[in-house]
């Protein structure tokens, strides 16, 4: 028996709670024998917890039973049951157990799912104990079209980016194509060769540095689980993402082909100007190659994103993408802020707000601007931001 670090575990469950509301009873995580790890019941006592337990143990062992052969066969993922009073969500968590959800009879499942995914996931990864695991649970939100301009203005609004902000990156693409291997790479520096596959979302922190800026970006990564019996849940998970890596792999066509079909779902969520990157894997396997170079670049061309090819095995390229998107993110918010201060505020002499580490990367971008500087007049025009620069720091506008 393994150790499982059940104060974490219910840190989590406490979360879910949380984010999912009242209609969400009872959380619990049992094994394949319909065991349970553990429980958290809403504004209960432990002896209520116990009558509780006693009343649904029996059925859930039940349901677990007959799902106990679905997941032999590996194609468990989630099911639900209801009763007069309740309604069930099972979850595969990890290849060992399940997190079963109750929750009032009232609740709409489907607005459920998303943050039953996400704690089926990270209980899994807090029983295997292996890798850090945050017990936090992002808000999921899927917008109406009214909040979805609401949204857009906001940020058109919202003052310029500063290097302390969480960008969300989205990684898709077909089932198998080697999202999870690529985030292991680059996140922890592993490979594992047996394919697990995601279910439902798998979010991950990073922080990418830029050492020729002197900055870096941080991302939350969230790692798309691409079969399609994980749908209904894209546009949920892909909501308001910054940046987006669409994964083929270059020996599987039909994961070549489903690539469009990505880039409409994740532009149609997304923050404008997402920045985007066609990303065909694998490349370790140039052998059994079935998408050429050549392909993989006309179609991003057409799409007009920029094109990489990597190796999640040999980490071939896979620093590269990232700093590649780090680098696009920083031209961003140099872009913005750059309008911002210098086109309108410096010359309306209004006062402006800039944090210091903005002014900080904004000198570092433009002396750096300066060596690439052809003619006299890109040097004299950069000179001059570098001067308003310099006042702003002096005066603090
Ligand atoms: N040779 C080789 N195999 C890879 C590479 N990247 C991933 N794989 C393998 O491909 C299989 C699928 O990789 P995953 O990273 O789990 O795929 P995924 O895109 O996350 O799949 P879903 O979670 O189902 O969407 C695994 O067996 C990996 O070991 C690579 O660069 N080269
Ligand atoms: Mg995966």
């Amino acid at each position: 028996m393994t150790y499982i670090d059940k104060t974490k575990l219910r840190t989590l469950f406490k979360w879910y709670m949380q984010v999912v509301g009242d209609i969400l009873i009872s959380v619990l995580v049992v094994d394949r024998e319909g065991l349970i790890v553990d429980i958290l019941t809403k504004n209960s006592d432990k002896t209520d917890e116990k009558k509780f337990i006693g009343a649904f143990s029996s059925l859930v062992e039940l349901v677990l039973k007959q799902l106990t052969q679905d997941f032999d066969l590996g194609t468990f993922g989630a099911g639900t049951f209801n009763t007069d009073k309740y309604r069930f969500i099972f979850c595969e968590s990890g290849s060992d157990h399940v997190l079963v959800s109750i929750l009032n009879h009232t609740a709409l499942v489907d607005d459920v799912f998303p943050y039953t995914y996400l704690a089926a996931d990270k209980a899994a990864r807090t029983i295997d104990g292996g890798l850090p695991v945050s017990p936090v649970i992002p808000k999921v939100k899927r917008d109406t079209e009214l909040e979805k301009i609401k949204r857009k203005m906001e940020y058109y609004q919202s003052k310029p980016h500063s290097p302390e902000n969480v960008y969300k990156l989205s990684l898709i693409g077909d089932g198998g194509v080697g999202k999870t291997s690529m985030v292991q790479r680059y996140v922890h520096d592993i490979f594992k060769a047996d394919y697990k596959a995601t279910i439902g979302t798998y979010i991950s922190k990073k922080e990418c540095k830029f050492k020729e800026l002197g900055t870096s970006v941080r991302f939350m990564i969230w790692n798309l689980a691409g079969q399609s019996q994980f749908e209904r849940l894209w546009p949920d998970y892909l909501t308001d993402s910054r940046v987006g890596i669409i994964m083929f792999d270059i020996t599987d066509k039909e994961s070549f082909e489903h690539v469009k079909k990505w880039y409409d779902i994740i532009t149609r969520v997304a923050l404008p100007n997402i920045v985007l990157i066609l990303v065909g894997n694998k490349v370790d396997l140039n052998l059994s190659r079935v998408v050429s170079t050549e392909e993989g670049m006309e179609l991003a061309k057409e799409l007009g994103i920029y094109y990489m090819e990597a190796s999640a095995k040999t980490s071939e390229n896979i620093e590269d993408i990232f700093e590649w998107i780090t680098l696009q993110i920083i031209n961003l918010n140099i872009e913005e802020v750059k309008d911002t201060l210098f086109d309108k505020q410096i010359e309306e002499g209004s006062k402006f707000i800039v944090s210091s580490p903005q002014l900080k990367i904004l000198n570092q971008y433009f002396a750096k601007q300066l060596d690439y500087c052809i003619g006299k007049s890109d040097t004299k025009e950069t000179i001059k931001y570098l001067e308003i620069l310099k006042a702003i720091e002096r005066n603090k506008l």
